[in-house]
């Protein structure tokens, strides 16, 4: 009997994939490709179920004779061990970023003359339901809090990109692009206290209070389902802290990263220009400590942010932060720098690891912004927070139509370099 293979990495079994599977059935034995975790999360949608239930699941289906793995979305191992004769697919990845997974089995099934089948994509009511339920299931509190550990877990770097409104947050939750053949999207999002002050024309001082920017976080869950890490800047008062530590996990926030400042908080990038106070390290201890014991889930995460290298206190006085932070129990270490060499990043970490392996480390790359994710990953570090870059590309856009007006006292001059109006209105689906 010929062998006819079709990868599967839904949760749930909808009409979509029964059809898939009996087409499969007419070309011969079918084997079915559990996509894993790993493969799932820079493929398409984050798993609600464990790897080892979506397997069951899926040995469940009739005349499914075979159910391996597929650790990678792209087909190479896979078709280098079992040397289908076919392999079934919806005709749903013709265009797009996914074109890449099929330029990349069709590569393969060449090289030995194997066949592709391409079966019709199920457009139906009851497969546009499932989808929707499983989106609305991964913005609920209890899945998105926890998709932080599980994507620390599973994923060598992290990256978490800026959203300060519904619309970046859209852009964060559905970009994907084809990386070299490969797909890439980011994988949480970073509210910033700089874009979050700035997008409403304030300064970054912590004058935004925590009802507002919990507001800008609502407006966020709304519309996506990516994991939120929060810049709570110094955390305020211990006293108001430990109920801020309770509302974010409550709403599904995944981690807060607190910065080791004390009096008017200025932002990092200011450096020494500016007076800014380090916190003692046994009072930020202190509140580290009352933070993780309020907590009610293993799945919130607070980390320490450490200002030794921006305020030039040197990296003896970052090191010995970093290792009384984590022993008060903060549950990650964030490590920031002005400077456009990323060398004492570099150093930080690889003396943090030889004492550490396993403590997350954030980095926020503004200034390195030179230092690739994999030279970053290389260095130890587990997420990478691009912290500024949606507002700043938004911001000099705005002001050129805004000049570009003035100077035509009409619109039609800068209608070029705009989103064309009959797109705007159909940007956000309706229900
Ligand atoms: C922010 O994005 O608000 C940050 C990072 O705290 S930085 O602006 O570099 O201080
Ligand atoms: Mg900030």
């Amino acid at each position: 009997m010929p062998v006819v293979y079709t990868a599967l990495g839904t949760d749930v079994i909808h009409e979509g994939h029964l059809n898939i599977l009996k087409c499969a059935q007419e070309y011969g034995t079918v084997v079915v490709g559990a996509l894993s975790d790993k493969a799932l999360i820079r493929y398409s949608r984050f798993p609600t179920v464990s790897q080892e239930e979506r397997v069951k699941l899926y040995e469940s289906l009739e005349g499914v004779s075979r159910v391996i793995i597929q650790d990678d979305y792209l087909y190479d191992d896979v078709i280098a061990t079992l040397k289908p004769d076919y392999v079934v697919h919806g005709d749903n990845w013709q265009n797009g970023p996914e074109r890449a997974i099929r330029n990349n089995i069709e590569g393969l099934l060449a090289t030995y003359g194997g066949t592709l089948i391409e079966v019709p994509y199920t457009r139906s009511e009851q497969a546009r339901k499932v989808d929707q339920q499983l989106r609305e299931k991964l913005a609920m509190p209890e899945y998105r809090r926890r998709r932080l550990r599980q994507l620390l877990a599973i994923s060598p770097t992290v990256k978490v990109i800026e959203a300060h409104d519904g619309l970046t947050g859209l852009i964060a939750e559905k970009t994907v692009v084809d990386h070299n053949g490969r797909l890439d999207q980011f994988d949480g999002m970073w509210v910033s206290s700089l874009c979050d002050s700035t997008e409403r024309g304030k300064p970054d001082i912590e004058l935004v209070d925590m009802s507002a920017r919990l507001r800008t976080v609502d407006d966020i869950m709304e519309v996506t389902t990516k994991p939120i890490i929060l810049d709570g800047d110094t955390g305020g008062l211990t006293e108001h802290f430990v109920y801020n530590v309770r509302t974010l996990e409550r709403m599904g926030v995944s981690a807060v990263i607190i910065e080791d400042k004390t009096g008017l908080k200025k932002n990092s990038l200011f450096g020494t220009e500016v007076k800014q106070t380090q916190a003692p390290i046994e009072d930020f201890c202190a509140k580290i400590s009352a933070g993780k014991k309020v907590q009610l889930t293993d799945d919130f995460m607070i980390i320490a942010r450490i200002e030794s290298l921006i305020l030039e206190r040197g990296m003896e006085d970052a090191l010995t932060r970093a290792f009384a932070f984590r022993d008060a129990g903060a549950d990650g270490i964030m490590i920031h720098s002005r400077k456009k060499d990323p060398a004492e990043i570099y150093e930080f970490c690889d003396r943090f690891r030889e004492k550490d392996a396993t403590t997350p480390i954030v980095v926020v790359p503004t200034s390195f912004n030179g230092a690739t994710e994999e030279e970053l990953a290389s260095h130890g570090i587990n997420i990478v927070i691009y912290a500024n870059q949606l507002i700043r590309a938004a911001f000099p856009a705005m002001q050129e139509t805004a000049r570009g007006i003035l100077r035509a006292h009409r619109a039609l001059e800068v209608d070029e370099q705009l989103l064309p109006f009959k797109d705007i209105i159909r940007l956000i689906d309706e229900l």
